[in-house]
């Protein structure tokens, strides 16, 4: 009984392949949009962390890119993004992997033997139990039980926020007795104008196709923070000519929908008007090279 009393804290790095739903089960815990969600695979670049405090335990949630095998990403910069957070597991107090609900296939079985390598312990959130009959659960459960080593299983929807509570007491229960880490006010330590940026990235995840989202960076240029507004200066860069044309579309229609759908989710989070000037320029072959994505490292 005292045992349980003490303070319990620690990172939960969440790992799962792309489009399993690990932004959106972060999301959902935060109460709020930390980190963009399409329906495309990889989606997420970087490691967002969202702290949630309670009054006996601090859990720091660390989203991550999807993990696939190196020969299927796209370029040097994205192997860069799975390296990374790869590392992070050495870091990591538990691990919180999450697969969609079907049986286990080559890409959540390699994550699990990469995951038995690590000495942590490691959870296993089935999601999107929504879209399945309740008797296939059950067997998915007993699946994965012979597939990997894991010290618990949960069937979760990230989504509708089915046993999220369940998951989050199990989680705490297999975290370190240590004081907490963050301040209490703390959510997160994603700095602003990349979390603008990400808000970009995810319109223009919705109103454009195949490469184009891929080939984007965004950067964010200028943030002026007044009484009534804030206005913000962005920068799209693109890989090629062609596709500064095409994410312009045509009399800017392209741009301006990105432009609008932004900047209702900026004014929902600064609770204030918000201006947004977009700009858009060419970095050729931007992901293979250094210097940005050098840059973008520095921020994590
Ligand atoms: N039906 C259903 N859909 C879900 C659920 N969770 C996530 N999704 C959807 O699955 C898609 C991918 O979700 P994300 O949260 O972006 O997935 P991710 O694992 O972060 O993907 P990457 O960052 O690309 O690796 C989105 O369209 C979500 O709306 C769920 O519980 N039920
Ligand atoms: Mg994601």
């Amino acid at each position: 009984m005292e045992e349980e009393s003490k303070y319990r804290s620690g990172y939960v790095t969440i790992v799962g392949p792309p489009n399993a739903g690990k932004s959106t089960l972060l999301n959902y815990l935060m109460g709020e949009k930390l980190s963009i969600v399409s329906p495309r695979p990889q989606t997420t670049r970087f490691l967002i962390k969202g702290v949630i405090t309670f009054p006996e335990a601090q859990l720091i949630f660390v989203d991550t890119p999807g993990m696939q095998e190196a020969d299927k990403l796209r370029t040097p910069v994205e192997r860069g993004w799975v390296i990374q957070a790869l590392k992070f597991l050495e870091e990591t107090d538990v691990v919180m992997m999450i697969v969609e609900a079907h049986l286990p296939r080559e890409e959540e079985n390699l994550l699990i033997e990469r995951l038995n390598q690590v000495k942590k312990p490691v959870l296993l959130a089935i999601n999107k139990i929504d879209k399945l009959e309740k008797d296939r659960v059950e067997r998915l459960i007993e699946e994965y039980k012979k597939a990997g080593n894991f010290s618990k299983i949960i069937p979760i929807s990230a989504k509708k926020g089915t046993n999220i509570s369940i998951l989050v007491g199990e989680i705490i229960l297999a975290l370190p007795e240590r004081p907490p880490i963050y301040p209490e006010d703390v959510r997160t330590d994603f700095p602003r104008e990349l979390w603008i940026a990400e808000v970009i990235r995810e319109k223009i995840f919705q109103v454009t196709y195949q490469e184009i989202p891929y080939a984007a960076l965004v950067k964010v240029d200028n943030i002026e923070d007044k009484k009534k507004v804030v206005c913000i200066q962005a920068t799209i860069y693109m890989e090629e000519p062609s596709q500064k044309g095409i994410i312009i579309g045509k009399g800017a229609n392209k741009l301006k929908e990105i432009g609008i759908r932004a900047r209702k989710d900026l004014e929902a989070f600064f609770h204030k008007k918000v201006y947004l000037g977009l700009e858009v320029k060419v970095e050729k072959g931007w992901r293979r090279k250094e210097i940005l994505s050098k840059r973008e490292e520095s921020f994590v």
